[in-house]
Parts: C-alpha cells; sequence; structure tokens
C-alpha cells in the first residue's frame, strides 16, 4: 500500500507512534510516505520504502498566524495525487483531522477517492479538542473519518463522553519495539550516574503540566531518604525551570540529573531501577510502556489509561493522582528489594511483549485493507 502519514514531528507520543508505525509498515514492503513540518525526531538515516514531504509554513506580513493547516492539506493533495496515495492516516485531530477532511473533498473534485483514518491520541482529546474554542471543527473531522482509532479503552470512553460521535471507535493500543529496548547496561553510563551503586530512578515527558513533574520530585526526595537513589529527569518542557527550582528548595540538587531531550531512550532505560510516571492524565503513557519493554518497572499514578499497561504489584505500582505518600511508600517498598525488584522487572518486560510492534502493527494494516483494495 501506499500510505500518507501525517503527525507532529516532535519527541510526543503521538509522533513517536506515527513515525515507529511508519517504519514497520515500510519494513513490510509499503510505500510510507510522511508528510509533515519537520523531519520527525525518530525518523533519522536512510529507509528505501520512506518519503519525507516538508510541509512549507508560509511567512507574509499580513499573517500574524501563518494558515499551517491550509498548507498542510494542499501538501497533502499534492502528494496523494502526485504519489497516488491509498490511504491518509493523520495522528492527534488537531489540526490533522480537519486538514485531511479539506485534502479528501479536494480530492474527490480531482477524482480520487481516498480514505482518511483518524488515531486519536489523547491531549487532542482530553484537554485541548474538547474546549470550545476547537470543540466543533474536532467534532465534525472525527466524524468525517472513514476510521477513527483510540490508542486505549479509556480514550475512547473519553471521546464519547466529550463529544458528539456516531461512529466506531476502534482501539488500537499502541506498541513498543521491545528488541529495541532489549539493551544490556552500560557499565561506564551506570557508574557516572551513580558512582556508589545507587537505585536510578527515571522520568520522560515534555514536562507539560497534565505531568505533574513537581510530584515526581517530591516522591524522589521521600525515597532518596530511605534508598540511596539518582534521579534522572528525561525532556523539557514549560516546568522545567519550576521543577529544578524544587530541587534545589528540597536540597537535592545533587541527586537529580536534568538530561534534557534525549534520542537514546534505550540506553537510560537500561541503567533504570524505576520509572516514574505521575500525570493527572495519559491516554496511554508510550514512555511507560518503553520503560517495561526495557524491563523497568513503573511507579505511576492511576490516571486515564495507565492501568491498561501498568498492572499494580506485578509489572509496577500506583496510587491516585497526587498521593506523594502513597508513591514514596510503594517505591521504598519495591527499590529496597532486591528479590522483589528483580520479579517486577521481569513481569514488566513481559507485560510489554503484549504491546510488541509485531502485535499491533498487523492490526492497522487489516484496518487499511478494509478501505483499500490490494491486488
Ligand atoms: O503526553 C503528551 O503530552 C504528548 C502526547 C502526544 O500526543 O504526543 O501524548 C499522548 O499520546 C501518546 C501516544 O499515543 C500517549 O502515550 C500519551 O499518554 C498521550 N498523552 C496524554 O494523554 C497526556
Amino acid at each position: 500500500m501506499k500510505i500518507g502519514i501525517v503527525c507532529y514531528p516532535t519527541f510526543g507520543g503521538s509522533g513517536v507512534l506515527a513515525t515507529e508505525l511508519g517504519k514497520a509498515l515500510a519494513e513490510k514492503g509499503h510505500m510510507v510516505h510522511f508528510i509533515t513540518y519537520q523531519q520527525p525526531v525518530r525518523l533519522s538515516g536512510f529507509f528505501t520504502n520512506i518519503f519525507y514531504h516538508e510541509v512549507h509554513i508560509p511567512h507574509y506580513p499580513l499573517f500574524d498566524y501563518p494558515p499551517y493547516e491550509t498548507t498542510l492539506a494542499s501538501t497533502m493533495v499534492d502528494v496523494a495525487l502526485n504519489h497516488d496515495l491509498d490511504l491518509l492516516h493523520v495522528h492527534y485531530a488537531i489540526p490533522h483531522a480537519s486538514a485531511a477532511y479539506m485534502a479528501k473533498q479536494i480530492l474527490k473534485k480531482k477524482g480520487k477517492d481516498i480514505p482518511v483514518i483518524t488515531t486519536l491520541h489523547g491531549t487532542d482529546i482530553t484537554l485541548v479538542g474538547k474546549d470550545k474554542t476547537f470543540e466543533p471543527v474536532v467534532t465534525f473531522s472525527i466524524n468525517e473519518s472513514d476510521a477513527i482509532t483510540a490508542v486505549s479503552n479509556n480514550l475512547r470512553k473519553e471521546t464519547y463522553h466529550s463529544f458528539q460521535i456516531e461512529k466506531e471507535i476502534e482501539v488500537i493500543y499502541n506498541f513498543v519495539d521491545v528488541k529495541r529496548f532489549d539493551k544490556k547496561p552500560l557499565d561506564a553510563f551506570r557508574k557516572v550516574l551513580a558512582p556508589n551503586g545507587e537505585r536510578i530512578i527515571t522520568h520522560a515527558s515534555n514536562f507539560r503540566k497534565v505531568k505533574r513533574v513537581n510530584d515526581i520530585i517530591h516522591v524522589f526526595a521521600k525515597i532518596n531518604k530511605q534508598v540511596p537513589s539518582k534521579l534522572l529527569m528525561v525532556g523539557d518542557g514549560p516546568e522545567r525551570p519550576g521543577t529544578e527550582e524544587l530541587c534545589r528548595a528540597l536540597n537535592i540538587c545533587d541527586e537529580v540529573r536534568f538530561l534534557g531531550k534525549q534520542q537514546e531512550m534505550e540506553e537510560i532505560l537500561a541503567i533504570s531501577d524505576l520509572f516514574m510516571l505521575t500525570s493527572e492524565y495519559e491516554s496511554f503513557g508510550l514512555s511507560a510502556l518503553e520503560a517495561m519493554a526495557a524491563g523497568v518497572p513503573v511507579l505511576s499514578s492511576n490516571a486515564g489509561g495507565i492501568p491498561e499497561i501498568n498492572i499494580h504489584g506485578e509489572t509496577g505500582y500506583m496510587a491516585n493522582i497526587g498521593d506523594v505518600e502513597e508513591l514514596s511508600r510503594l517505591g521504598i517498598d519495591l527499590l529496597k528489594d532486591d528479590d522483589k525488584l528483580n520479579g517486577f522487572k521481569q513481569r514488566a518486560k513481559e507485560q510489554a511483549m503484549k504491546f510488541d510492534i509485531h502485535h499491533i502493527v498487523p492490526l492497522y494494516e487489516e484496518l487499511y485493507e478494509r478501505f483499500v483494495h490490494v491486488s
């Protein structure tokens, strides 16, 4: 099939998932065309079946706000016609689903009927999408998609709850390439970060409010009093300065390393003992799944779709959103006991296997085949 993928090219989970999906489809012989405003971060190197089409953002003195959606729709039309695309798969509804609707209408006038598949990822529904400045367009464009998927049962439920959706939303879980995360820890790297054999706790996110990154710091400060440990904070975003300030106030700066945005998460996870995710909402929590694939148990809130991945008492522990006391108690309990921790590590990996790329990518192919007649 010739597949057009539209996504955010950034470190966010939806862009990561879309890029990994495109790479996996290309490996299976499909022709994959990424249509984004920048080369996706997980798309480095050359791939025979992958094509990248940049959406140019116009700058003209009249435009205080460049009309990105218009240029995106025009690029979709151009790529669909010139590369004879079989379908468009857009990730994250805003503004990709409405731009795809526009492209579809234009293509129809040109005699090309193209199916549009929209995958909902989370904040396009729960935070941004349901705001009334977006809601009518989001509802319309989701309903106009030929197929709609959500990355968890929780997100499917939230979508029906917040929008008037007239179609079936199918759940196709996010996936991880378990093999990629099966890395041997680099001893030298571990030694630099935890020279006295301290436990390593890791968090990775875009440091937005929804992630409650201060909870990570508070939980770590309590764990650190009982268990020799180091905290690695991966990523960047608006909440980072406040979080660094909190470390100074709690006098734990020597125990916390802010690593910024990192490409090689598998190297960091390979030396980690515990992954923390204390978000007030996660449709899925792809970063937690990647941690589990690396055999790292997850200490998390029980928000949104997280309980669909992290099994309390088996692959990690969960507590209510903001329950710093309980999270630290559970973290200490796990990190103090080698045997227990090893059991959790093993089960985290087994759980991640259920979401392995090889199980999930065929589900997208089956979905595509319902709309595209492969000869
Ligand atoms: O979490 C973010 O802010 C990024 C966001 C995105 O759209 O890139 O992540 C969402 O999609 C990921 C991939 O499906 C999910 O794993 C995340 O849970 C989801 N984030 C939220 O729901 C807050």
